[in-house]
Parts: C-alpha cells; sequence; structure tokens
C-alpha cells in the first residue's frame, strides 16, 4: 500500500463493528472448551476454511452459531477486551460498537450477562488504553418488532449503559418500516438511531431508514449509488455512510475490492467512513480495511485523510472531543 506509513500513524474511529463479529476461532474454541460446548469443527483451521460465503445470509447463520460458545460475563469481557487490544494496535481512538442482544437472549443468556461483561471491557479500555467508546444495541431485523419490543423493555434498567440503537442481519424482505414504532419508541427514550440498510437491499430501504426510522448514520449504504436523487440528499445533509469494504468483498456485495465503489461515493460528496464490520470473520481488521483500499482503488492522500476525518465528524463523540482529533 502506497500510503502504509500514513495510515498506521492516523488515529482512527471505528463506527461499524458487531463485537460478536469480532470472536476469533481460536477464541471460539478456548470458551467452547471453558462452557462445556462442542464445536461442529475439528481445529481452528476447519472452522476458518467454513468462511466462505456466498451472501449476507451464509456468513448469519455462522456468525450466530459462532455466538453460541458465549455464556458468561467473562465470556462478553474476554470477547470486547481482545478487540480493543486489536483496535489499539491499528491505532483505534474511537469506536462504537453493536451488540446484538437477541442473538443472546434467545438461547437463555441475561441482557444483563451481556452488557455487564461488554461494558466493564469497555470502560477499562477508557482508562487503560485511552480508547474512548459508546455502544450500540441493535435488533435482529429478522425478527419480529413485537420481539423488539420486548428487548426494549429487558433494556430499560441498562439504558444508561446504552448509547443508541442499530438495525442489523437479514435486509432483503426486513424493511425499515417493519421497525418504525420500534424506533419511534427508541427515539423518545432520547436514543439516537442508525440502521442497516443498502447493503443487500435497495435504495428504498435507505430512503425507508432515513425517513421512518429518522437515523443519524446509514450502516453500508453502498447500493445508494443506484439512485441519484439520494445521492444527492446524503451529500447535501453530510448523512454518514458506515461502509466495510473487506466485508462487501467477502459478502459478494462487491467481486473484488477494486470494484468497491468507495471512491465514487467520496466524489460525490458524502461523509463516507471506513470500518471492519465483523473482522474476525472477514479477513481482516481496520488497518487492513485502509490499507487493503489504498492499493486496491489508488486513494490519494487527500482522500485518506478525509475517511479518518469523516470518521470523527460521523461519531458520536462531543464538539470538545471531536476538535481535538480533526
Ligand atoms: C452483519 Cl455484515 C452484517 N450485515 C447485517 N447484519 C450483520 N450482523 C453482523 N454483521
Ligand atoms: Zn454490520
Amino acid at each position: 500500500s502506497p500510503h502504509a506509513a500514513l495510515i498506521r500513524a492516523l488515529p482512527k474511529t471505528e463506527l461499524h463493528l458487531h463485537i460478536e463479529g469480532t470472536l476469533e476461532p481460536e477464541l471460539m474454541f478456548d470458551l467452547a472448551s471453558r462452557n462445556g460446548l462442542s464445536l461442529p469443527y475439528a481445529d481452528v483451521a476447519s472452522l476458518r476454511a467454513a468462511y466462505a460465503f456466498d451472501n449476507l445470509q451464509s456468513f448469519l447463520d455462522l456468525y450466530y452459531a459462532g455466538a453460541s460458545v458465549l455464556v458468561t460475563e467473562q465470556d462478553f469481557y474476554d470477547l470486547t477486551w481482545a478487540y480493543l487490544l486489536r483496535a489499539q494496535a491499528d491505532h483505534i481512538v474511537h469506536t462504537e460498537i453493536f451488540f446484538d442482544p437477541q442473538t443472546h437472549t434467545e438461547r437463555g443468556i441475561a441482557f444483563e450477562t451481556v452488557i455487564t461483561g461488554i461494558r466493564r471491557a469497555l470502560d477499562d479500555a477508557r482508562r487503560q488504553l485511552g480508547i474512548s467508546s459508546r455502544l450500540i444495541m441493535s435488533f435482529l431485523r429478522h425478527m419480529s418488532e413485537a420481539a423488539g419490543f420486548q428487548t426494549l423493555e429487558q433494556a430499560k434498567p441498562f439504558l444508561s449503559q446504552i448509547d443508541g440503537v442499530g438495525l442489523d442481519s437479514s435486509e432483503q424482505g426486513h424493511p425499515p418500516s417493519k421497525f418504525q414504532r420500534l424506533f419511534a419508541a427508541c427515539r423518545a427514550l432520547g436514543l439516537p438511531r442508525v440502521a442497516h440498510a443498502g447493503e443487500e437491499g435497495p435504495p428504498a430501504y435507505v430512503w425507508e431508514a432515513l425517513e421512518l426510522l429518522d437515523v443519524c448514520r446509514i450502516d453500508h449504504g453502498v447500493r445508494s449509488a443506484e439512485d441519484a436523487a439520494l445521492m444527492a440528499w446524503l451529500a447535501e445533509h453530510r448523512m454518514p455512510l458506515t461502509v466495510c469494504p473487506y466485508s462487501n468483498v467477502k459478502l459478494k456485495v462487491f467481486q473484488r475490492l477494486s470494484d468497491h465503489n468507495l471512491r465514487a461515493l467520496l466524489a460525490a460528496g458524502l461523509c463516507v467512513t471506513l470500518n471492519s464490520d465483523d473482522p474476525a470473520y472477514f479477513g481482516g481488521y481496520l488497518q487492513d480495511n485502509y490499507l487493503g483500499c489504498d492499493a486496491a482503488l489508488n486513494l490519494t492522500r487527500d482522500e485518506l485523510l478525509q475517511l479518518t476525518r469523516n470518521g470523527f465528524e460521523a461519531s458520536w463523540l462531543d464538539a470538545a472531543d471531536k476538535a481535538h482529533w480533526q
């Protein structure tokens, strides 16, 4: 990568990261044995070999199965702490992470177990690693809106520990409109909202997330490029897109990194940010995404600086912290 030294030196944000997607095969096997569970793979190598996906759903099937080794509060702490150490190595100074409570409460794990373990690691990282963070509770869109309301009820005692809400999982057939009332309830509670949209789904889903869910960021959003009016709106409002290039290639949204529309989105004036999504499954952490895009797309120095600046602009840091980093 032509700008490798610059990329390593730049303080970076990560705004689209599923904590369950940072579960490396080694830790998955450790936690399985700690919890007396068996995995349907002989070893780490055969598990990794299964990470060849055709689309979003084929990935999600493995991602939910893998998450089943997470049982105790310490498991959630260890998962989160391992990610934060990795983030520090990539010179990430601020991270906004998703967790999917329904992935765990559906298996009988208490909401409190999940959030307490994650939160404790985030608090330790603030003090010990100098990494600031936000925590985003994400609803699974393949489940019903009623199930989302139940999850919101379970979250009520912990709202002071939750910085916002998101919407993820299988996109096609589960449009944002399905969650309009749930997101209105979250808004009434003062929670900022984001949603995955325009990853596999059409630009109409991005419009719905904006108009019906009143989101302040779009996660992925790469298919917005198919709708000129949407592109103009996103640029005019500096509505951030949290783009995840390695994820898009692994899930066949783009066939190769060199096909990715990141540069076109930037050139259209959009507030594009770079993120790793589910790095344990997609073959790279944040710095790998930067280095890979630099090499495959011939990014300029200005484009790289724009991407990192956009990350701070799009973050939920307060104005003083933004000013400090920008
Ligand atoms: C996800 Cl890449 C992606 N898309 C939608 N939902 C997700 N959950 C975890 N990773
Ligand atoms: Zn995602």
